[in-house]
């Protein structure tokens, strides 16, 4: 990417925006008005806040940020301005409606489109216009993620539709894989779209730690809750337990029990929950039960990212655990292509040199860490981005799942949520230290 010339960088640049827009419409065309403007969950906004949102954001920062240009709307920054209104609050405000929406985002785009033909993209260093239109495009994936969690809490038939994803392989994989102990490389310098928290580049110690190549499938799952997982205080944490207890949790979000076993809702298709894939909707606290119960533990953030980063034959930490070249089909289960998580071991040409599998796309992952700034760490181009999150209230997902585009996710990528939350489409994967001699 440091290599293209200002006139492939603006290219690559529209075409990521057209692809995330792409997106957006096929999300918001895919139900009606009334549902658009409808909150499906107090969690959520309406799909139509987020559609103006998206707007909001590529007028503020390209069009007049990187452009110069004169305001289109000043009257609704307020209205979608993330800090002003809580989600819950969304529905009440005088929103832009269903037709507005779509013709200011169009609008907005125009101009986008008109400041990116003379915005500096000079030299083999990267600008700051540059990196807004990647943290932009960055910006709409994500809330194209969001807006799929959205699809998932609405109630009624389906609206939206895809390929099932690749099964997996015959072939059984190892269970766990031993990671060596040793300094390696966190975060980035280099990485161009990297958004401020997954920089610097520093280096951390990890000692020897074991981790399962998969994700925890749901047949997996199903035995922690068939053998009482749910009603057992000791697997959980204390904030945990209070959680389960209170808003009386007995398995994954939009799962049932039948008289035949556990069935979910998935995208307003009623299935048969699927034994081999990586579970999904479950908050940190389930995550962490789980973890107890088999003997074992959540990764911490820089296990997970030694685990998808580091190449042990170079010594070096590469972009995603196959190497440096961008996310293909082949790779990852990304970008909305599938509706679900693939199989366990339904990518092999996306793991890691030691053998460990999907920890990008399927399902985000459960990291034990809270969300802090790294060493050297500066906020840009704004402090609402991260730095506000900073402490103890947020614990670190990784990995992205089969709702982020590629566009948005990497080895050093850093989502960070609530631990109770679990309409994100959030898995783990266990950890364990190594057993005595185990570790060579
Ligand atoms: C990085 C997913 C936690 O959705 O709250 C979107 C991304 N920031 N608009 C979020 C974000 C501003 C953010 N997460
Ligand atoms: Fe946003």
């Amino acid at each position: 990417l440091l290599e293209l010339s200002p006139q492939d960088l603006r290219a690559h640049a529209a075409a990521a925006l057209t692809r995330a827009r792409e997106r957006s419409v096929a999300l918001t065309d895919a139900v009606d008005d009334e549902d658009l403007v409808r909150q499906h969950s107090k969690l959520m906004s309406p799909l139509v806040w987020d559609l103006a949102h998206i707007g909001s954001q590529e007028e503020l920062w390209l069009v007049r940020d990187v452009g110069g240009r004169e305001p289109l709307r000043p009257d609704i920054d307020d209205l979608y301005d993330a800090f002003q209104h809580a989600r819950a609050d969304r529905p009440a405000l005088p929103l832009l409606g269903p037709a507005e929406a779509r013709a200011y985002v169009k609008e907005v785009r125009e101009k986008a489109f008109d400041v990116l033909e003379t915005a500096p993209m000079e030299g083999r260093r990267l600008t700051e216009s540059a990196f807004a239109f990647g943290m932009i495009t960055q910006h709409e994936q994500q809330h194209d993620e969001t807006m799929l969690a959205t699809h998932q809490l609405r109630k009624g038939e389906p609206v939206l539709h895809a390929p099932e994803p690749p099964r997996a392989p015959a072939r059984k994989l190892p269970a766990e894989v031993l990671v060596p102990g040793g300094r390696f490389t966190m975060g980035t310098t280099a990485e161009p779209w990297a958004l401020d928290n997954e920089r610097p580049a520093h280096e951390v110690d990890v000692p020897a730690f074991v981790l399962d190549t998969t994700p925890v499938t749901c047949g997996a799952y199903v035995e922690f809750l068939e053998s009482g997982g749910y009603h057992e205080q000791r697997f959980w944490s204390e904030p945990g337990w209070a959680y389960r207890q209170e808003h009386d949790i007995v398995a994954p979000r939009f799962w049932h029990r039948e008289p035949d076993g556990w069935w979910r809702t998935r995208f307003g298709v009623r299935e048969r929950v699927p034994e081999n894939e990586p579970v999904v909707h479950v908050s940190y606290y389930e995550a962490e039960a789980y973890t107890r119960w088999a003997g074992k533990r959540l990764p911490t953030e820089a296990e997970w990212e030694k685990a998808a980063r580091y190449d042990p034959e170079s010594g070096r930490s590469r972009r995603f655990p196959w190497g440096d070249e961008e996310p293909t089909a082949e790779h990852a289960n990304l970008g909305q292509r599938h509706l679900r998580a693939a199989e366990a071991g339904a990518y092999p040409a996306g793991a890691s040199p030691l053998g460990v599998h999907q920890l990008i796309g399927d399902v985000w992952e459960w990291t034990s860490t809270d969300f802090h700034g790294y060493p050297g760490f500066s906020a840009f181009p704004y402090r609402e981005y991260s730095e506000v999150f900073f402490g103890p209230e947020y614990k670190i997902l990784r990995g992205g799942s089969f709702g982020t585009d590629a566009a948005a996710i990497r080895g050093t990528f850093r989502n960070w949520d609530y631990p109770i939350r679990r309409q994100i489409f959030s898995g783990f994967r266990c950890a364990r230290d190594p057993r005595p001699g185990e570790a060579g």
